[in-house]
């Protein structure tokens, strides 16, 4: 095969590529059209190739994290934070995400009634310092000018830490309980199916759920979409939860710290998070607004710490 050029000017002899080194500044645009010679081609490949790199990865991964040292259910602003700040403290610990849709980030990829900026206020804009994203100052609050720049910057720190892996498009339909000597039940991991799968039982015969078992299991699931509030509904079904709260109306003074000061672990080895938690608990919502988020995803995470120390 003839050897072709590739972005930087190396060449590729019988379809083997020569060890590149990284090129001393990035391929940009101009570069590809620059070395265009009117045929650009990539390095050969097999189909095959492409499937078990993929097939070889995940499956490898699921074998792995099906014990975990904390799953964290829901991947939107609260269980993203949550996720930052536990791997960043413990690189050692294995934790897991499982997020129902295809898309993570939850709510937070708009700011409100599909409005873009997003509203944060302070003190929560020290965690937007801590990852990397500007906003604008407005004294009491900041605005990030668009939500999706917050969850994105969010999503890629959370998904480059190498002890955080992420299963979307796979759901959460049911919690593992345990019941111990003394007769106390626990919350000892989570049942998982593809989402697709999920939310498709009535069309089907039984199609079975596989499992990952963890010490302690954050569950930020949201207050609305398909699943919202999904642990706190299950506990009232399994009997660990009187009733749910529900959550009540909006009230920003109130809800935000309400929802952060709360955050805690509302059955043995279940900490919640986030607007899930205003379900349980029967506290107000704040609207279009997402420091409590960010606050309840950290103290998530302190409190998961001290349940994994306990
Ligand atoms: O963004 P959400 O819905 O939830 P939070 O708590 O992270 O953030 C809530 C926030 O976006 C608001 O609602 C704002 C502040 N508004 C408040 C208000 O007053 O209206 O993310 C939850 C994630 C979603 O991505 C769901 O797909 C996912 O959880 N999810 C699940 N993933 C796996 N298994 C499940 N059973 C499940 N249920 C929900």
């Amino acid at each position: 095969m003839a050897p072709v050029q590739t972005l930087d000017n190396k060449f590729v002899e019988n379809g083997f590529q020569k060890q590149m080194k990284s090129p001393a500044k990035p391929a940009t645009y101009s570069d590809v059209v620059e070395n265009y010679d009117g045929q650009y081609r990539f390095a050969p490949i097999q189909e095959a190739q492409v499937s078990r790199a993929m097939i070889k990865r995940y499956f490898e991964t699921m074998y792995d994290r099906v014990i975990s040292d904390v799953v964290i259910v829901g991947a939107g602003s609260a269980g993203l934070t949550c996720a930052y700040h536990l791997a960043f403290t413990r690189p050692d610990l294995k934790i897991t995400i499982i997020e129902a849709n295809v898309a993570p980030g939850g709510g937070a990829w708009l700011g409100g009634q599909l409005m873009t900026p997003m509203v944060i206020r302070k003190p929560a804009n020290r965690f937007l310092e801590e990852i990397g994203v500007p906003y604008e100052d407005e004294g009491s609050y900041v605005v990030v000018k668009h939500a999706a720049l917050f969850t994105s910057t969010l999503l890629s720190r959370v998904l480059a830490m190498p002890n955080v892996v992420m299963m979307n498009a796979t759901a959460v339909e049911d919690l593992i309980i345990h019941e111990d000597n003394a007769g106390q039940q626990r919350v000892a991991g989570v049942v998982t199916n593809w989402t697709l799968v999920a939310l498709n039982h009535d069309t089907q015969s039984c199609m079975d759920p596989n499992t990952i078992t963890c010490p302690v299991v954050v569950s930020a699931t949201g207050h609305d979409g398909p699943m919202g509030a999904f642990s706190a509904k299950r506990l009232v079904s399994a009997g660990l939860l009187k009733e749910l709260g529900n959550m009540r109306g909006l009230d920003m003074n109130r809800s935000e710290p309400a929802i952060v000061n709360n955050t805690r672990e509302v059955a043995p080895g279940l900490i919640m998070a986030g607007m899930e938690l205003s379900e349980h608990d029967g506290k107000n919502r704040m609207g279009p607004t997402f420091g409590g988020m960010i606050g309840s995803g950290i103290k998530a995470a302190h409190e998961a710490l001290r349940v994994l120390d306990s």
